[in-house]
């Protein structure tokens, strides 16, 4: 069967984390991803984090399946002839270097353009245009500045950044869709177009709903699903909301049965209106569902500290495997706290593709979390990551090259 973007050819400059993710997204829709490095060193991921002397590391291989590499040293000037020549055969380029490098070495917008009016060239910034235009930003320098860390952690705590990659994966979905729609709207025009993900925006984006509590917080005054009322104080900013849930239901975590030596032995549990009385009765205090402090959301708002102890002292009596099938059975929405371990060795992650098993020359087996996104009509095979340049001279012959000129271009340094 084909694949989604069967036609479509990436020119893959991408580096560490952002960059890369958003390609290896494309490159499981059916891309051809040509990742351009730099020979003798490549994308600077492949050696940071080893696990295994010499071998590429997990931080590289789970970030570049699916792709072809090839060495290019785009600031020699017969590298920068076969940057072109990539340029012209390809759809899409994406890069994510430090603001400029693109144009200081010689690829303008507009030198792209006389290449390949077609081309879409998709950046990946820390910020936007403005006063930070310039700098370099890495994921928690995007954590701080689009409004994550102000928000996650406690009240009596400093901001705290989340292990979720939103900064660079998060901005290289958000990329990868801006090129799907680039490239869907050049089907009507004809023409390329420059795409921008900056990472600050990305981040914001996924804390939209923060934004909208500095509204209502400047508004009333108060929060009433935050843990802070009705005893704490709010200030002028979104206060850290410790592990309340964001919506309109309120959630926290509880301890379950373990709790004492296992970190993660803890469940979400969310006080979903529908289901208030199927909750009471699971916890054992049947008359909370109609007395009146406790029977409406409203009126649990100020007690939601006392609602969740009591809610707590049931979830201690079971694991948390146990309280979610429990739960479920009433459509309780709950969710137990996984480890990563545990996630590795899910069989049902495995099944769907989510957990992929790798076969790598150099490395051996290891896993990698496969395409979170399934067509029906695109299946995604995870293939290893390329070695270092393994596909140069492969490409170089796509583009014209012959061996002799290859091998010339190698002796001069340019690839
Ligand atoms: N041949 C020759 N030169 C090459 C090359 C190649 N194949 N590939 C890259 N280079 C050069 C670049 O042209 C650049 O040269 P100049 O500094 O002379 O212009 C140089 O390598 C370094 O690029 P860089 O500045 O992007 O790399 P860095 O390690 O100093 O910074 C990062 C890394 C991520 C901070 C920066 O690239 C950045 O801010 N990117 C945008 C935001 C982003 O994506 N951040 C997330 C990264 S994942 O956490």
């Amino acid at each position: 069967m084909g694949k989604a973007l069967d036609d479509v050819r990436i020119l893959d400059f991408t580096h560490v984390q952002s960059g890369p993710t958003c390609t290896q997204l494309l490159a499981w829709f059916g891309a051809d991803v040509i990742k351009v490095e730099r020979a003798g060193a490549g994308d600077i991921t492949r050696e940071q984090l080893r696990d295994i002397p010499d071998a590429d590391s997990l931080y590289f291989t789970m970030l570049n399946h699916n792709k072809r590499s090839v060495t290019i040293d785009t600031k020699n000037p017969e590298g920068k002839l076969v940057l072109e020549a990539l340029i012209q055969k390809c759809d899409v380029l994406v890069e994510n270097f430090a603001p400029g490098a693109l144009d200081r070495m010689g690829f303008t917008w507009e030198r792209i353009q006389e290449l390949n009016p077609k081309m879409i060239v998709a950046s990946v910034k820390g910020f936007g245009p403005g006063p930070y235009e310039d700098c370099k930003v890495y994921e928690n320098v995007a954590q701080c500045v689009g409004g994550a860390a102000s928000t996650t952690g406690f009240d009596d705590g400093p901001p705290v950044v989340t292990g979720a990659q939103i900064g660079d994966s998060g901005t290289g979905l958000h990329l990868a869709l801006g090129i799907v729609t680039a490239l869907y709207q050049r089907t009507m025009t004809g023409r390329g177009q420059k795409v921008l993900a900056a990472m600050q925006d990305g981040v914001l984006n996924l804390c939209r709903v923060k934004l909208r509590d500095q509204q209502r917080l400047e508004r009333t005054g108060v929060m009433k699903e935050y843990p802070q009322y009705p005893n704490g104080t709010f200030g002028e900013a979104v206060p850290r909301a410790g592990n309340a849930s964001g919506g309109g239901q309120p959630g926290w975590i509880l301890k379950c049965k373990g709790w004492e030596h296992d970190p993660n032995a803890y469940i979400y549990f969310i006080t979903q209106a529908p289901v208030w009385v199927k909750i009471c009765n699971v916890i054992g205090k049947e008359e909370w569902a109609t007395a009146p402090e406790y029977a409406t959301p409203t009126a649990r708002l100020p007690r939601l500290k006392e609602i969740f102890a009591e809610i707590e002292r049931w979830t201690m009596t079971k694991t948390k495997f146990e309280a979610m099938e429990i739960l479920n059975k009433y459509d309780i929405p709950c969710g137990p706290i996984l480890s990563m371990k545990e996630i590795a060795e899910d069989d049902s992650l495995r099944k769907t593709g989510t957990i992929v098993e790798v076969d790598h020359p150099v490395r051996g087996k290891y896993l990698t979390v496969g395409n979170p996104i399934k067509l029906s009509d695109s299946p995604t095979d995870v293939t290893r990551s390329p070695l270092l340049g393994e596909h140069t001279d492969e490409v170089m012959a796509e583009l014209g090259y012959s061996r002799e000129q290859i091998e010339a271009l190698r002796t001069a340094g340019a690839i």
